[in-house]
């Protein structure tokens, strides 16, 4: 790994569970990334992603779907779904948002019932909790290969990549098998008349087990896809293309270890088979994707971040996949990796589109992941973006938890303004005036939550969790 140094500014260590936040900081070519243990003790954390409403949202295997505080880390479980969980993989798995949050409120999960279904439901978002479930569509489920990452398009349609449950392939290649493809829904669960086949959800086919999508430029679909033992795939995909499983792996070169090589190459001419941007060998096993277009790390602009578990053979282990992408997005001109030193297996990847932070979802160090586990965020060196988003939050409270002094950030609107902290008991710790630049002595404060409220100008209250150790 090059051009990426890391000093420990504390005495703590590294992949520690511990609901301290290491703070450490990464040096890219320039920028400086500080890192923070958001969100400990969440159990097998699989989608993470940040919401319409400026908060984390985050499934958990289990089954649980958390709404993180992004500034605290606090977070309430907003459903606790029955899901089957058993096996190695399957459990609570994809979810997405709805594109018109403001209006319609719901959220899309992908799990696995009992009774062998993986089911694509939504969910109503009431502000407090998920609720009023109904069920979609259902696709095969077994112990392995379940798929269920979902991305919403530009176009509003929704995709669901389903796995092949380890049949080999024979779902796959199954024009009338919704296993082992990618599916595409309107939003209400109907089939869009413009797929492909008009009456099929099937958007493409011959895929093992896609569990990573999202869009790039020019609304480019990414997907990353787990092989058999070699070839690890990163795809564009094309409605209606055929990406080869089990016939072909990886390029239609002829080299392949699962499938028949003699076959491979006709095989391609015969389907139009679209071939990866990259693969990966021994696999890696390549997860979720994420766009990242943010000025705050230059060195990572325009270009994929995929979150990897690591495989059986692979020789680095989890870490996070930079994948740098020629500006029209077709091409891959070069790639890096970051943060194998944690040696977690690292499922997803998401964003801070004020800050431009980047948060990892950690799922331990053995297959198939096991909890406790850490959400930890990468915070670049201060931006103008920093500075947008406290205007629209008030206040931004750092470091959380504290253990000597918490500076408050505080936003114009904010300034001037009172503001008190109070313990869980409602006592009053402090109380006084906002200033742009605030900071709170809490070196006698007892450990623990407390809760900074103030009212703005307008009479808006805000409150933040800020925690003491
Ligand atoms: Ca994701
Ligand atoms: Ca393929
Ligand atoms: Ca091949």
């Amino acid at each position: 790994m090059k051009n990426f140094a890391f000093v420990l500014a504390s005495a703590l260590t590294l992949g520690m569970l511990s609901p301290v936040q290491a703070q450490t900081t990464w040096t890219l070519d320039e920028t400086i990334l500080t890192e923070y243990n958001l969100v400990s003790g969440v159990h097998i954390p699989w989608e993470l992603t940040w919401g319409p409403d400026d908060m984390l949202w985050c499934t958990t295997r289990e089954g649980d779907v958390l709404h993180i505080d992004p500034l605290s880390g606090a977070y309430e479980t907003v459903l606790s779904l029955n899901v089957n969980d058993g096996g190695v993989e399957p459990g609570l798995l994809g979810m997405a948002l709805h594109p018109e949050w403001d209006t319609t409120p719901k959220v899309y999960l992908a799990y696995t019932a009992f009774g062998n279904q993986e089911r694509l439901s939504v969910f109503d978002w009431d502000g407090t909790a998920l609720g009023n479930e109904e069920i979609l569509h259902s696709v095969g489920a077994a112990g392995i290969h379940n798929g269920s990452r979902l991305l919403v398009l530009p176009d509003n349609t929704l995709l669901m990549s389903t796995g092949d449950l380890g049949d080999g392939g024979v779902s796959s290649q199954d024009d009338n098998d919704d296993n082992g493809k990618i599916l595409r829904f309107n939003l209400d669960g109907t089939i869009p008349a413009d797929n492909p086949d008009p009456n099929s959800y099937v958007f493409t086919k011959g895929h093992r087990n896609s569990q990573g999508l999202c869009l790039g430029p020019n609304d480019v679909i990414y997907s990353s896809e787990h092989g058999q033992y070699n070839f690890d795939e990163f795809n564009i995909l094309e409605a209606g293309r055929n990406y080869g499983w089990p016939d072909v792996e990886g390029s239609c070169d002829g080299v392949c270890d699962w499938c028949d090589a003699w076959n491979e190459v006709d095989f391609c001419n015969e389907n139009d088979v679209s071939e990866p941007l990259r693969t990966w060998s021994p696999c890696a096993a390549v997860n979720d994707v994420i766009y990242y277009d943010h000025p705050a790390i230059p060195e990572w602009q325009g270009s994929v971040l995929m979150a990897v578990l690591g495989g059986f053979q692979d020789p680095v282990g989890g870490r996070l996949n930079v994948l740098h992408m020629s500006d029209d997005g077709l091409t891959l001109e070069s790639d890096e990796y970051f943060f194998d030193e944690f040696n977690q297996r690292i499922r997803d990847v998401a964003v801070n589109p004020y800050t431009g932070a980047v948060y990892l979802a950690l799922n331990g160090p053995s297959y198939t992941g096991n909890g406790p586990n850490l959400i930890k965020e990468f915070r670049p060196t201060a931006t103008d973006a920093v500075n947008d988003w406290s205007d629209t939050r008030g206040v931004d409270v750092f470091p959380n938890p504290a253990s000597h002094q918490v500076q408050l950030a505080v936003s114009a609107s904010w300034t001037g303004q009172p503001y008190r902290v109070v313990n869980m008991q409602g006592q009053v710790l402090d109380q006084g005036q906002l200033w742009g630049q605030h900071v709170l002595d809490v070196s006698t404060w007892n450990s623990g939550a407390y809760i900074l409220e103030a009212t703005n100008g307008e009479g808006v209250r805000m409150t933040r969790v800020l925690m003491v150790q």
